[in-house]
């Protein structure tokens, strides 16, 4: 994007800090996301929020502002500043209230940027899946006694496996023929596995599993880190929505056990690493003791393989759909990303066969 637009839509938010450059920051899915240096102290993420997938903008810019203000009205011993470096803070506008949006175009929000911070696509390292487990479980802990009713489902349905079988379904009945064929060998695993794959939403359904605020898009590469790989918070908030803390444990195994990287084509690079697996749940399991039900805690190993499984059936579901939901960046993107997951699946059922 042009850096003259870059740094207009930048001058609509109330931050007194002059554009100096921007560069685009390329690892989500679905929106786009610019870091933009300034003259000042302070950078920022600047983010244009994909308004065709997220339907109600202004009620998903509420939901991670009012989460960021629970987050900091708990560390009651930072500083301002301190807060800032610690906590997705979200800057205002100079007119509407932190998000910017002319008439028929894009919806705009802006972040300060955590200075020195790191994030990650792969783990290599026990000690980083040990720290990503304390930042899941400090969220949900400190977002335990925060009403998730206040929340808008950002995307209704979103980790509901029923609907997500009925679009896996009826992109089956529209697909092409040759995307059709290409997916021909896991048609069978995903009619085998749907009464599992539907039992933690079973539970929540009949109210065994408590409704809380949840992330759902804890990916590792959503965990923030300092210089030297110590944990500082959870980003991408976009998704911040009630839910069940089982879809968000699951997603981030998912990501961290995974030996490769989420679209890794070479099926033999993708294994699930087990002591990745024991590293993050011990950190989780630190930061949760007060919080969680013994029967939340009792299905989280069910809830890894849901969330493998929902992430394949939705890849598979896209790409039978000519790939309109996630950008891609080749043909086969969506399948290759479907068949990874199928094959981390293979592999967490080898590595913990009781699960
Ligand atoms: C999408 O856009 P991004 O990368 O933050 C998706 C998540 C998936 C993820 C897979 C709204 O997130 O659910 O887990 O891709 N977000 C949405 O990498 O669908
Ligand atoms: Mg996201």
């Amino acid at each position: 994007m042009k850096a003259e637009s870059i740094r207009s839509i930048f001058n609509e938010f109330d931050h007194q800090s002059n554009y100096i450059s921007h560069s685009e920051i390329n690892s989500g899915h679905i929106n786009d996301t610019f870091l933009v240096k300034t003259e000042g102290p302070k950078d920022y993420i600047l983010q244009r929020i994909n308004h065709n997938i997220f339907k109600n903008v202004p009620g998903l810019i509420n939901n991670k502002v009012i989460t960021s203000k629970h987050l900091k009205s708990k560390y009651l011993n930072l500083s301002e500043e301190e807060l800032d470096k610690k906590v997705v803070s979200f800057v205002k506008t100079k007119k509407t209230p932190f998000y910017y949006h002319r008439e028929n175009e894009n919806f705009w929000n802006a972040m300060i940027f955590i200075d020195d911070s790191v994030t990650h696509e792969i783990v290599k390292d026990e000690e980083i899946a040990y720290e990503a487990g304390k930042l899941l479980g400090e969220f949900l802990n400190l977002t335990s006694d925060f009403d998730s009713s206040q929340l808008i489902d950002v995307i209704p349905n979103f980790h509901d496996m029923s609907f997500r079988y009925k679009q896996y379904a009826s992109s089956i009945q529209s697909a092409f023929k040759k995307r059709l064929e290409k997916v021909a060998s896991y048609r069978k695993i995903v009619a085998d596995l749907k009464h599992e794959m539907h039992i933690l939403q079973e539970l929540k359904e009949i109210g065994a599993i408590p409704i809380r605020v949840t992330h759902n898009d804890t990916k590792i590469s959503n965990s923030l880190f300092d210089k030297d790989n110590k944990g500082i918070c959870l980003i991408d908030t976009d998704t911040v929505m009630p839910g069940i803390i089982h879809y968000d444990f699951g997603d981030a195994i998912r990501t961290i056990c995974n030996t490769a990287a989420e679209d890794e084509k070479d099926l033999f690079k993708v294994e699930f690493n087990l002591e990745y697996y024991k590293a993050y749940e011990k950190g989780f399991l630190e930061k949760t003791k007060n919080s969680l039900s013994e029967i939340e805690l009792n299905y989280l190993p069910l809830a890894v393989k849901t969330m493998i499984f929902l992430m394949g059936l939705r890849f598979l579901t896209d790409y039978l759909n000519n790939d309109m939901y996630y950008k891609t960046n080749y043909e086969e993107h969506n399948l290759d990303r479907a068949k990874n997951q199928f094959k981390l699946i293979e592999s967490f059922s080898e590595k913990l066969p009781n699960h």
